[in-house]
């Protein structure tokens, strides 16, 4: 294969050099956070008074973690730890509660930034030449802007032509010759449903790629997507905290996401006991920031599941990967006691050729009982007042769920096209269950 680096000095950086330049990242980033509100206090009372006490990437154990929910304390300038006349920008995720988490940038903050990013795309093959189509949100959201800069940064033509409004996007991909798309999964699939309704052939286009990322999938939605669209996806994780998008990417073997060393520490820990773990056991992913100096975040709680792979990977790139995400600790469904994933489900029906690209799951209250329903959309060549093979194809997909989930789930089939998209992230999961107070 042949392999592009962006940065192949920092990419194939040996370990011992990938450590001791991360060392020394921590520490001016230890010294950057005892200038922030929040830090000064944890870290005086952790016993951390200057970098001088970080001797050796062990150390970072001393420090504690950070939550969403002390983010959400320090709202809004907690964790500033430059001057706000520096600042050039933020992005916020606002949350269920309301109040935002807020990331600030400086100039070389957003520089940097658009480096990892850059650093993914051209990872996967692309180069100036390629016409690149961001059908994310912009905005606050950090998809948007996060891509584009990277985008440009290699020199490609960047559309910036956000999320939604398929019919539009068909016409930007024939009109520029569109070669490569960076969407959430679930945006692709429906790209791909639309597609046929609108009668847009594939020849039209000239797409070979797809970036995916900003929420869970599975390997078989992966499949189905590159066998639909015919092309090649590349998993693309990060998170508002720790910039955005250009955290952790696959490279052309598509096997397991290269989290970026020299501008975070991953570690993987027991999300109960908060106890590190060993390589390849599946855990709580927690990041500390090395790439910004505006917003300090060290020991962050990303809630996200995931595994380091043990193995090095064949691409020559130094930093380790990380399994695809599977949901987030506070993604869990606890169903008549069963403890229960979304993706779990996901995994089961995107294997079943038959069932279409979309799908919700809910979950209600019958009585004392849990009731779990997953209704799935069925493929565009099936038709809906046919009912024998309909009923047969809800039972199958009823024993697979229950062999693979052990509830005995309801099943409903929708017409294609029947179920509703959202154009940022997916809402897979309507829990109408009453809330404890
Ligand atoms: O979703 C940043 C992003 C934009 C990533 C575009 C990739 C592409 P947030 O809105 O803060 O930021 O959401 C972050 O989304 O903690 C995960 O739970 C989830 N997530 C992001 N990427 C993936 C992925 C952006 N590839 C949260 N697989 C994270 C699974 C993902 N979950």
């Amino acid at each position: 294969m042949n392999y592009q680096y962006w940065n192949e000095k920092m990419e194939t950086l040996p370990r011992p050099e990938l450590e001791a330049y991360q060392l020394s990242q921590l520490k001016s980033t230890v010294d950057r956070a005892l200038r922030t509100t929040f830090y000064k206090d944890t870290f005086i009372k952790a016993g951390i008074r200057s970098s001088d006490d970080i001797k050796s990437l062990a150390d970072l154990q001393r420090i504690p973690f950070t939550t969403k929910h002390d983010l959400r304390e320090g709202f809004p300038y907690g964790f500033l730890s430059i001057p706000l006349d520096d600042v050039v920008r933020l992005h916020a995720s606002s949350g269920t509660t309301g109040i935002p988490t807020t990331i600030y940038f400086s100039a070389a903050d957003l520089k940097r930034w658009a480096g990892f990013v850059a650093r993914c795309i051209y990872g996967t093959g692309c180069t100036k030449s390629d016409v690149f189509q961001n059908m994310i949100t912009y905005g606050l959201f950090t998809g948007g802007l996060g891509f584009h800069a990277g985008g440009e940064e290699i020199g490609m033509l960047v559309i910036p032509s956000g999320a939604g409004n398929t019919t539009r996007q068909f016409r930007l991909m024939q009109d520029f010759g569109t070669t490569v798309v960076h969407a959430t999964p679930s945006f692709l699939l429906h790209v791909e449903a639309k597609m046929k309704e609108e009668g847009i052939s594939r020849e039209s286009l000239k797409l070979k790629k797809a970036f995916a990322g900003a929420e869970p999938y599975s390997e078989d939605t992966r499949r189905r997507i590159e066998a639909l669209l015919h092309i090649d996806v590349y998993n693309s994780y990060g998170l508002s905290e720790m910039n955005g998008p250009g955290v952790a990417f696959e490279c052309q073997h598509k096997d397991g996401l290269h989290l970026w060393e020299d501008g975070y520490i991953a570690e993987i820990v027991n999300p109960e006991t908060l106890e590190p773990l060993p390589d390849g056991e599946v855990g709580e992913l927690v990041i500390t920031c090395l790439c910004r100096e505006a917003t300090t975040l060290l020991r962050y709680r990303t809630r996200d599941l995931s595994a380091f792979y043990t193995e090095p990977c064949p691409c020559g790139r130094t930093h380790r990967r990380l399994r695809r995400i599977t949901g987030r600790t506070d993604d869990m469904l606890i169903i008549n006691g069963v403890n229960l994933f979304p993706s779990q489900i996901e995994e089961v029906i995107m294997g079943i050729r038959e069932v279409g690209n979309n799908y919700l799951i809910v979950v209600e209250k019958e009585g004392v009982m849990d009731r779990l329903t997953v209704k799935t959309e069925v493929g565009a060549d099936i038709f809906m007042d046919d009912t024998r093979p309909l009923n047969a194809l809800k039972e199958k997909i009823r024993k697979t769920l229950q062999a693979s989930i052990t509830i005995n789930p309801r099943v409903e089939l929708h017409e294609n096209g029947s179920l509703p998209v959202s154009e940022g992230k997916a809402v897979r999961v309507q829990d109408k269950r009453p809330r404890d107070v």
